[in-house]
């Protein structure tokens, strides 16, 4: 049995909810509630000493951070493959998912927060330069898709990773250019996807 310690409106785990929909591998869900700080409980430190979610635990593998549990999820489970077979494509999907992780949500997270602040207390010059670092991104993505479904080829474990994130931009207020015809077919079909429909909440 799988079982994946949860937190619903975290993106991380978001992207292995969307691994584990793709597979249609059947799972079981632990809230770890952050907002009473349980990520820091003893019980959960042992299974992640970093305290965050997502860990998932398959029968004795006890395995935490998004990135590490897809790959062993796609491994473990390799249809379907969300990974090519060649060691260039591979990179390439690892080097999309970085810029997802390390670029993308994280800004997506910040802009989320300030938005939630009164309209009084917000940071308008924040606001605006983190809208335009996502647009800058999304510039970026706009060649290869231009030959490719999705950011690094077919579906990959790159695009579950960008998904959660693309899932909040219509709250965002983050217009994508409309010239950025491919981006913007790219962002559709992932709003469309089952896989991806099954996190929104
Ligand atoms: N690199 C980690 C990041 C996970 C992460 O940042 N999780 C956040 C929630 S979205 C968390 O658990 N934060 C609790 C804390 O830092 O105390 C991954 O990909 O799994």
């Amino acid at each position: 049995m799988i079982v994946l310690y949860d937190f619903p409106e975290c993106p991380y785990a978001q992207k292995v909810r969307i691994v584990l929909a793709e597979k249609e591998l059947e799972f079981e869900t632990r809230l770890v509630d952050l907002r009473k700080n349980e990520q820091r409980s003893a019980e959960f430190l042992k299974l992640n000493p970093l305290g965050k979610v997502p860990v998932l635990v398959d029968e004795d593998a006890v395995i935490y951070d998004s990135t590490i549990i897809n790959e062993y999820l796609n491994e473990e489970y390799p249809n379907p493959p969300l990974m090519p077979e060649d060691s260039y494509g591979r990179a390439k999907v690892r080097m999309n998912e970085d810029l997802a992780d390390m670029l993308f949500t994280p800004r997506v997270e910040l802009l989320q927060a300030e938005l939630r602040r009164g309209e009084a207390e917000r940071d308008g010059e924040k606001i605006r330069r983190l809208q335009n670092e996502i647009l800058q991104l999304f510039r970026r993505l706009e060649h290869p898709l231009q030959s490719h479904r999705f950011v690094a080829g077919e579906f990959s474990l790159a695009d579950a990773a960008f998904a959660p994130g693309i899932l909040l931009l219509p709250k965002l207020g983050v217009e994508v250019d409309p010239s950025l015809v491919n981006v913007q077919r790219w962002i559709k079909e992932l709003h469309e996807r089952a896989s991806v429909q099954a996190v929104q909440h």
